[in-house]
């Protein structure tokens, strides 16, 4: 059996968006009856729930942005009393009150579902031993994956993040085959694990599934040849369930639960609906959800919609890698900047870490840019001379690719701090 669910992962195009239709509107009538906000911003816009007959009316609802769910913390957003949700999450946030997520037992299920499906599709089964490195707590991504995991009938090892020493320790002892983990930590489980003088390539470690932040595929390449397994990937969000949106599949295509997730591309400008294909902000509206169902939930993060037949089988439709999210893309001079896009350059030269921070200031009216990267312990040796040839090629490939000159400071093995959770890599201090 290739899939978790065959019914709705192989579903055909019009049986889905049968589904959809439906689950959306009934949507849009559960919460215009049951939530203030969303009774206003309806009638605000003139919308009564029996206009809304399918997918090719959501244009017309109203957004759904971060604010308004600060502004309405802890629970202005939910549908049901507190004696019938099952759990609630929350993303921390940097600063002011955290934003909640609510679970009815329904909803917790699907979740449990939808992380299924991702391990499923991503070569995990019944019986297997699996390492969750993800944050406990009220993060969604240590009891996300948990709940998959459980589903399918793993052995589960809790490990959290951090202690790094213990990690590779259980990996070893307990013949580790999958580890749950972001990209970034896994990265430090993997240089720990080789100043340790463990070689992962030769522990039973065959798969990673990382998620909770942007990562390249530069850096994906670098999990798989430095752990020799394959790093798959885990896409999601508090505001939609947590982990569970999308997940890719044996050929690296990230499909999205859309029987769940509905995805929309917008221009984060104008906020019009793009056609399937364009590049813009990715917009979701939880159709089945009961607790918390956001209607239009700008995400932030940039990407595109490919439909297309995927030869794993799966009819889902896919999305690209996130190019980064639109609060983290830096304006240099008028130049619009992905970290992301920074950091392909960076591993693509093949003398550095990937290990990188972007640091931002204002020189008068002028905006700097500084990428402090760690060179390979190998190349960093080679003295002074030689980390200023690198420095320069750096500098110029990042000019040619970009199109901004960047200052570069190539740093000693160990400078940067090392991820246990999501990593920081911009710090603009303009
Ligand atoms: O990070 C949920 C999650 C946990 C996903 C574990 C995957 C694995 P939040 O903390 O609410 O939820 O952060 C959501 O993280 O809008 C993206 O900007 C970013 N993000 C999550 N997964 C990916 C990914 C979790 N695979 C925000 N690639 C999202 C790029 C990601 N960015």
């Amino acid at each position: 059996m290739n899939y978790w669910n065959e019914k709705f992962e192989t579903m055909g195009v019009e049986e889905m968006r049968a589904f959809q239709d439906e689950n959306l509107a009934a949507t849009v009538a559960w919460l215009y009856e049951r939530v203030p906000f969303y009774t206003k911003a309806l009638d605000e816009k003139g919308v009564k729930p029996a206009y809304i007959k399918g997918v090719d009316d959501l244009s017309k609802l109203p957004f759904t942005v971060k604010t308004d769910l600060r502004d309405n913390y802890p629970l202005g957003l939910c549908a049901v009393p507190v004696n019938e949700l099952a759990r609630i999450h929350a993303s921390s946030g940097t600063t002011g009150k955290p934003i909640t997520g609510p679970y009815t037992k329904e909803d917790r299920d699907q979740w449990a579902e939808c992380m299924a499906r991702t391990l499923y599709a991503q070569g995990v089964r019944k019986g297997d031993v699996i390492q969750n490195a993800y944050g406990m707590g009220l993060f969604t991504g240590g009891l996300g994956f948990l709940l998959g995991a459980e589903n399918i009938g793993c052995c589960v090892v809790p490990s959290g993040s951090g202690m790094t020493d213990r990690q590779i320790m259980l990996m070893q002892d307990l013949n580790t085959k999958a580890l749950f983990a972001t990209p970034s930590y896994t990265l430090t489980i993997a240089e720990r694990a080789e100043k340790m003088g463990v070689d992962i390539r030769k522990l039973p470690l065959e798969i990673a599934s990382c998620g909770a932040e942007p990562w390249t595929l530069e850096m994906k390449a670098d999990i798989e040849r430095r752990m020799g397994i394959v790093a798959h990937e885990a896409y999601g969000l508090t505001e939609m369930m947590g982990p569970g949106v999308a997940f890719s599949c044996s050929e690296g295509k990230l499909h999205i639960n859309e029987d769940h997730i509905l995805p929309e591309i917008v221009d984060p400008d104008t906020l019009e609906q793009l056609p399937v294909g364009e590049q813009g902000e990715l917009v979701f509206t939880a159709i089945q959800r009961r607790a918390m169902p956001l209607l239009r939930y700008r995400t932030r993060d940039i990407t595109r919609l490919v439909r297309e037949k995927c030869a794993c089988g799966r009819t889902l439709i896919t999305m690209e890698k996130i190019l980064g999210r639109s609060d983290d893309m830096l304006i240099i001079s008028g130049v619009n900047i992905f970290p992301s896009q920074i950091e392909s350059v960076i591993l693509d030269m093949g003398d550095y870490e990937p290990l990188y921070q972007l640091r931002v200031t204002k020189k008068g009216y002028l905006d700097k840019i500084k990428v402090e990267v760690e060179a390979k312990p190998e190349f960093y040796e080679g003295g002074a001379d030689a980390l200023a040839q690198m420095a320069g090629k750096l500098k110029a490939k990042l000019n040619s690719v970009i199109g901004i000159g960047m200052d570069i400071e190539i740093l000693p093995i160990g400078t940067i701090p090392r991820s246990e959770g999501k990593a920081k890599r911009v710090f603009d201090e303009r």
